[in-house]
């Protein structure tokens, strides 16, 4: 049982919850056991959640494949209206001048030159039906549509052999992913939702989509794309959400 007044509102301890507690694989007193933090405090649950999460995130990233792919659906499966979600609401989702809008591309890269939209529809297009799953408690089927990551990545030269990619967004959202995710087949610079140009909602002019991350590892109203060794952390990630965050 988590004692009343440790807060039980956080995230962290929302998702020991369901993660740990609910699937019955280890109680918080394993849990203090393990990590060897006391977690009759606040301090103590803190780091051992933070212990949890970084395992997690190890064993994440080893049993990840770039030959694993997502499952896709039939268009017959698709959720309408697909739902919106960010870290406010609908009625503050920030739009842009399509024309004008530039993506920023810095970091280990060969060409730092920024990408117009016409740019990134010039490359290869890729479309796919796959399920979202927000931590938030809902999943939802959608088709996007864009250019893999991996032939953006290829394009700008980016060092392949860094960490992270960084992805920045126009709304102070922020995220980052493992190399080996930005370079799925699966992971693409999605421009078009059901076939039309993406609406503000859903993240306009550029979205990366991966369906083989959790929601709030899928950026959308992107600014910059940075190619990096050092840790860049994420919006969610940052206040104690899993970094690797696969789905
Ligand atoms: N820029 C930005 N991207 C974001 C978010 C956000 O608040 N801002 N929220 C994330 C979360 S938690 C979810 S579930 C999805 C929701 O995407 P949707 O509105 O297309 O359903 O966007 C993710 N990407
Ligand atoms: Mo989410």
């Amino acid at each position: 049982m988590i004692p009343p007044d440790l807060g039980a509102a956080r995230p962290e301890l929302r998702k020991i919850e369901r993660r740990l507690l609910l699937r019955g694989t280890l109680s918080l007193g394993m849990l203090s056991m393990l990590s060897g933090c006391d977690i009759g405090d606040n301090d103590g649950l803190e780091r051992a959640l933070r212990v949890v999460s970084r395992f997690t995130d190890r064993m994440q990233a080893a049993l990840f494949s770039r030959e694993r792919l997502a499952k896709t659906f039939p268009a017959s499966a698709i959720t309408t209206p697909f739902p919106f979600n960010a870290y406010y609401g609908l009625d503050e989702v920030r739009t842009v001048d399509e024309a004008s809008w530039r993506l920023e591309v810095s970091g280990l890269v060969g060409d730092r030159k920024p990408w117009s939209l016409a740019d990134i529809r010039r490359l290869p297009q890729q479309s796919q039906i796959t399920r979202h799953i927000c931590v938030e408690g809902w999943s939802a089927i959608g088709q996007w549509s864009g250019a893999p990551l991996s032939a953006f990545l290829h394009h700008v030269g980016a060092d392949l052999r860094a960490r992270f990619v960084e992805f920045r967004c126009f709304d102070d959202y922020y995220t980052s992913i493992d190399m080996q995710t930005a370079l799925h087949p699966q992971t693409i610079m999605a421009v078009d939702y059901g076939g039309s140009p993406l609406p503000p909602a859903y993240g306009a002019p550029l979205k990366i989509r991966m369906p083989t991350k959790l929601g709030y590892k899928n950026p959308k109203y992107i600014s910059a794309i940075i190619v990096t060794n050092r840790f860049p952390g994420g919006y969610w990630e940052d206040q104690g959400y899993d970094w690797f965050g696969g789905s």
